[in-house]
This record gives C-alpha cells, sequence and structure tokens, in this order.
C-alpha cells in the first residue's frame, strides 16, 4: 500500500495501517506518514496558527511511534515541518507544508529511480542474488538488472516470522525474474552460490552499522565468511542523524503472536524483535541516491543535512 492508495483514509487509519504493517517498508512508511501530515493541513479550517501547529505536532507524535526503528519515517515528519514555525499565518503555514509534502514524495520516488540504475549498473549478467526480506529499493535494483537483459536470478528468504520474502517472491516472479524461495535458516547452505546480496534498511546509524529486518546481520555474516559482496541500497533520509549524537537506534519489538501462539507456551518468555543491526564491518557498499559510498561513509550523508 502506498500514498495513492490512501485517499479518504484519516490519520488515525494511517497509522494504524503502519502499526499494522498493511503499509510496510521503510520507504513507504515514511510516504505515509509525511502523507498523514499533509491531511491536517488540508483539513484545517480555522486561522489559528498556534491551534494548527498544535494539530500538525499531535499527527507527528501519533505516527513517529508507530514503527520505532524506521528513521525514514522521522525524517519525513520533520521533512513536513520545515519551515513552519516562523510562518506569519495559516495560509503560509499551510503552503509551506504542502510544499514539503511535494518536494519529499518527489526525492524519495526519484531516489528509489536512482539507486535502482546504479545498483542495477553492478549486479552482472549471470548473477544469482540473495535478498532478505521485502526491500522495494533493493528489488528496484534487481529488477533494473533484469529489465537491461541481464539472466540474473534471485534467491529470496522466507523473512519469518511475518513472511515479506513471500511478497518479494510473487513480486518478482509476476515480471518473470528467476527467484527461489527458501527457509531463512538456509541461508548458509545457499550461500556458496550466491553471487551478491542486495537488501534494503530502516536506517543506517553514523557509524555505517545497518538496521534492516530481524535476520538481516546473520545473512550479512554468511556472505562475509563466504567472500560474497554485501550491498544495501537506501535513500539519503533514511541516515539517522541523532545516532552520530550518540542516540541508539530502538529496535522494535513486535507482539509474540507473531510467532506462536503465547497459550502454547504458559512457561515461555517468547521475544521478536523486529530489526536487528548489521555492522559497517559486514557491509561493502551502501547505494544512496547521492552516490555508492562505503559504510564509513554515512557520516557524510549525515553531515549535509546537518
Ligand atoms: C521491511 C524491511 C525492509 C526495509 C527497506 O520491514 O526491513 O528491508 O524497510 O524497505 P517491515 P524499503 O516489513 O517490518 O516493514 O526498501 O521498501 O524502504
Amino acid at each position: 500500500m502506498d500514498v495513492e492508495e490512501l485517499k479518504g483514509l484519516d490519520i488515525e487509519d494511517i497509522a494504524e495501517k503502519i502499526e499494522t504493517m498493511e503499509i510496510r517498508g521503510a520507504a513507504k512508511i515514511a510516504r505515509a506518514g509525511v502523507k498523514a501530515v499533509l491531511k491536517v493541513v488540508e483539513e484545517f479550517e480555522d486561522d489559528d496558527e498556534e491551534a494548527l501547529l498544535v494539530e500538525l505536532k499531535k499527527c507527528r507524535d501519533r505516527l513517529i511511534n508507530t514503527r520505532p526503528t524506521a528513521v525514514s519515517l522521522e525524517n519525513g515528519l520533520k521533512y513536513m515541518m520545515k519551515g513552519i514555525d516562523d510562518a506569519e499565518n495559516t495560509e503560509e503555514m499551510k503552503k509551506r507544508v504542502k510544499n514539503n509534502y511535494s518536494q519529499f514524495i518527489e526525492l524519495s520516488l526519484k531516489a528509489k529511480e536512482d539507486i535502482a540504475e546504479y545498483g542495477g549498473k553492478r549486479i552482472n549478467e549471470g548473477d544469482v542474488v540473495l535478498t532478505h526480506c521485502n526491500s522495494s529499493i533493493a528489488l528496484g535494483a534487481i529488477k533494473y538488472a533484469w529489465e537491461e537483459g541481464k539472466n540474473i536470478e534471485v534467491i529470496a528468504t522466507e523473512s519469518r516470522p511475518k513472511k515479506q520474502g513471500y511478497i518479494t517472491a510473487k513480486e518478482l516472479s509476476q515480471e518473470d525474474i528467476p527467484v527461489t524461495l527458501i527457509v531463512d535458516s538456509a541461508v548458509r547452505h545457499k550461500m556458496k552460490q550466491v553471487d551478491q546480496v542486495y537488501v534494503g534498511a530502516d536506517t543506517i546509524a553514523s557509524n555505517g552499522a545497518v538496521i534492516n529486518k530481524i535476520g538481516t546481520s546473520q545473512v550479512a555474516l554468511c556472505a562475509h565468511e563466504c567472500r560474497v559482496p554485501f550491498t544495501v541500497c537506501a535513500e539519503s533520509y533514511k541516515f539517522s542523524r541523532e545516532t552520530a549524537f550518540g542516540d541508539l537506534v530502538q529496535i522494535e519489538e513486535r507482539d509474540p503472536s507473531e510467532i506462536v501462539d503465547p497459550k502454547d507456551f504458559c512457561d515461555v518468555k517468547i521475544s521478536n524483535p523486529a530489526f536487528d543491526a548489521t555492522p559497517a564491518d559486514y557491509v561493502d557498499c551502501i547505494i544512496t541516491e547521492k552516490g555508492i559510498i562505503s559504510p564509513e561513509g554515512a557520516y557524510r550523508i549525515i553531515e549535509e543535512r546537518i
């Protein structure tokens, strides 16, 4: 589900759809978040700036913790608030928010296109590419390579517990891209057939660590051991400025019922972390719309925004 499908939904509907993962994937979450903020100004009829500011902040606060790991959402929401504090009246505030919205959506979609091209060019004829979970940005690069006429194959991990790998497998097979679905625990066994790993990211920390779907760090470790290049595809708004100043990325802990029926395990504690952090040491490069960087270059991307 992406922004164009959000017509008729109110802010609470959007927040709930993000929480329940009907809207999912860091890029789509960010675009849905900014759309919710746009709705605030579209629906606001008063001419009281203070009241509009309160409504905007209320919306931001409702959304920000729906998926706490994805800094794309936080950065998108911040983008929407640019310039509103010194706007002289509600009309000016609304204009700025609307402008911010158009710019963010354009930036997000253009970044996806650029990363697809840069990433697609680095996939070689005959490559077997392994991907984890369902990243629209990593898949963009894979599809670009295929559309360029390269005969490639994809191995998609199931990505327990929510099985986003099914979405990946179906999405690729619909485009006739040869794809093999495997369970997450088959990654090491299969890695000897793999030429490259391509994944997305929810957040990139200032030290180059990549926070993505749980299991990504195990995939990276296997790739590293097998000398298989590990590539991350992420727009610049997934880089976390806050991590440069000491903040830690919060790893979302989701409901145990996504894994098992807790009633069947009365005396067992069930833990369901949705994301993990892959250290920079296991990442060969990060493809952004600003260019391809080594993970050590993450701070430079953040610095440009500071
Ligand atoms: C999705 C996930 C994706 C990133 C990047 O997790 O981990 O790899 O969000 O996605 P979830 P994209 O299904 O829990 O949201 O490249 O589409 O932004």
